[in-house]
């Protein structure tokens, strides 16, 4: 415990209470540290511990988890007697009790403090004030540290954070709820900002360190804008083939090129998701959207592919036979240039249909353009839905993972019980952001060569303020 040096160039903050509060959950929901062991049973920490926040490689707040009182009432005896100094009541306990096991948690806890550490007091606001907490209290108050005292309720069964409160009055120099199973960026950022206030010599620091956490969080932000637009136009544009001959079952080549277009989707999904948890420190919370049921069907099901796949306008422009399943889209290659004539397969291709021989397709071709086999083509998608699908899964994905504390641990099987949003955010969209999301469809989907970088930069910076949002509530 002698890892945090004196004078202390980051504010350091102690973690202080009875076993069980929520101590350590109270660390690692601050720390975003989710690798900081919390446990049913009280007695779980047995030493003070020191974590550190750190951005772009500097120290910028510590806070120390510590074990809980164990003996409050007699060490409160003894801080009372106290006539030393008291501005070194805690230096003194330690000195006198540093070999005696009975008060071996409580020279522990008050090491930090001796070291000059301010206290957070954590207490379940869902039970009641007991006589051990009020000695508890009394120490910290005989301390002469700047002190903030946090309700951390357990339960919602019971509430007696009235009653705590009206203890803390005589004890604290600040108040605050916060709850390390729920609390989100802003309740951290408040959280800073009630620290300010109980010792004005740590003000200027504390506002450097919101400062940084804020730009910390921009930074992610950007990062996760940018996965997810690289994850979308991936997906956007991705496409397979596979020719084609008299002899092929179409069925067996849609099926399989079904599969394969799945499959590709999802990893492009899995890699963006991957970063995006990697970025807000998650290793042990993963989420797991259902497999593409978001909006009540499924992406690869036939009533989506239908979405996903050619309006009728399109067919009768390619001059196409509507078979009567609708499923891969056929092209014609040459040289492994697809050029976006489609159809939708029926027992068109197994007939070996004149239409889509190359001679008859060569007709149709831009001047120049040699043709090769027959190819089936599936994507890329002509559907704008598939836009909204993909952007409503990531930031479905997005919300639930920056909104899950890093000291919260149940449910680890990966699935909230609860149900996520009924519908996607994108049926929220307004037409202006509908328009900047068609806008970039086109372009990205578009034939054209010549992209518009200006479409392209609007979705950008409209994804990117929805996660401003979503991260700033
Ligand atoms: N539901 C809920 N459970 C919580 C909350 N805070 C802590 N817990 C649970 O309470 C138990 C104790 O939490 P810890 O953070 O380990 O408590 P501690 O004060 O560090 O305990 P010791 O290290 O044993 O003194 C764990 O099972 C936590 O998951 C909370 O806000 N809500
Ligand atoms: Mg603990």
């Amino acid at each position: 415990m002698d890892d945090f040096p004196k004078p202390l160039t980051v504010p350091v903050f102690a973690v202080l209470g009875h076993p069980n509060e929520g101590k350590s959950s109270v660390v690692s929901t601050l720390t975003e540290d989710d690798q900081i062991r919390v446990s049913r049973i009280p007695g779980e920490t047995t030493e003070s511990t020191p974590y550190t926040i750190t951005i772009d490689g500097k120290d910028i707040i510590r806070f120390v988890d510590t074990p809980g009182f164990q003996v409050p009432k007699q060490a409160l005896a003894w801080f009372r007697k106290f006539e030393g100094n008291p501005e070194h009541v805690v230096e003194a306990f330690i000195e006198v009790f540093k070999n005696d096991p009975f008060y071996a948690d409580e020279c522990e806890l008050l090491k930090p403090v001796a070291k000059g550490a301010g206290i957070i007091y954590v207490v379940d606001g869902s039970r009641p004030v007991r006589d051990d907490d009020l000695a508890e209290m009394e120490i910290l108050r005989l301390t002469g540290r700047p002190r903030m005292a946090v309700v951390n309720s357990k339960t919602d069964e019971k509430d007696y954070t009235t009653d705590w409160r009206n203890q803390f009055r005589k004890h604290f120099n600040s108040i605050r709820i916060f709850n390390s199973n729920t609390a989100n960026f802003m309740e951290r950022i408040k959280m800073l900002e009630s620290l300010k206030a109980i010792d004005q010599e740590w003000e200027q620091s504390l506002s450097d360190v919101i400062t940084a956490f804020q730009k910390d969080r921009q930074r992610r932000n950007d990062l996760a804008c940018v996965a997810i637009c690289r994850a979308i136009e991936q997906s956007l544009l991705f496409s397979l083939s596979e020719s084609v001959t008299a002899e092929s079952d179409p069925n067996a080549i849609k099926e399989k090129l079904n599969q394969k277009y799945q499959a590709q989707i999802k990893a492009f999904e899995a890699q963006m998701f991957k970063k995006i948890r990697s970025l807000f420190k998650h290793h042990l919370f993963e989420y797991l959207l259902p497999e593409y049921s978001i909006l009540n069907h499924d992406l690869f099901s036939k009533q989506t592919w239908e979405l996903l796949g050619l309006t009728t306008e399109q067919l009768v422009a390619a001059g196409a036979i509507v078979g009567g399943t609708v499923g891969a889209m056929i092209d014609t290659a040459a040289a492994g240039h697809t050029f976006g004539i489609f159809t939708a397969i029926g027992g068109v291709l197994g007939a070996g249909s004149a239409l889509l021989s190359g001679k008859k397709m060569a007709k149709n071709r831009p001047g120049g353009i040699r043709l090769g086999g027959d190819n089936l083509q599936l994507g890329p998608t002509r559907n704008l839905q598939f836009l909204y699908i993909l952007m409503d899964r990531a930031l479905i994905y997005y919300s639930h993972i920056i909104n899950r504390p890093h000291g919260r641990r149940d449910m680890m099987d990966g699935q909230e019980k609860k149900p996520g949003p009924k519908k996607g955010f994108s049926t929220e969209f307004t037409s202006g952001q509908r328009t900047i999301c068609s806008k970039y469809f086109k372009t990205v989907t578009g034939r054209s060569f010549i992209r518009d970088k200006k479409a392209v930069s609007d979705f950008e910076e409209f994804i990117k303020a929805v996660l401003d949002d979503l991260s700033g509530k």
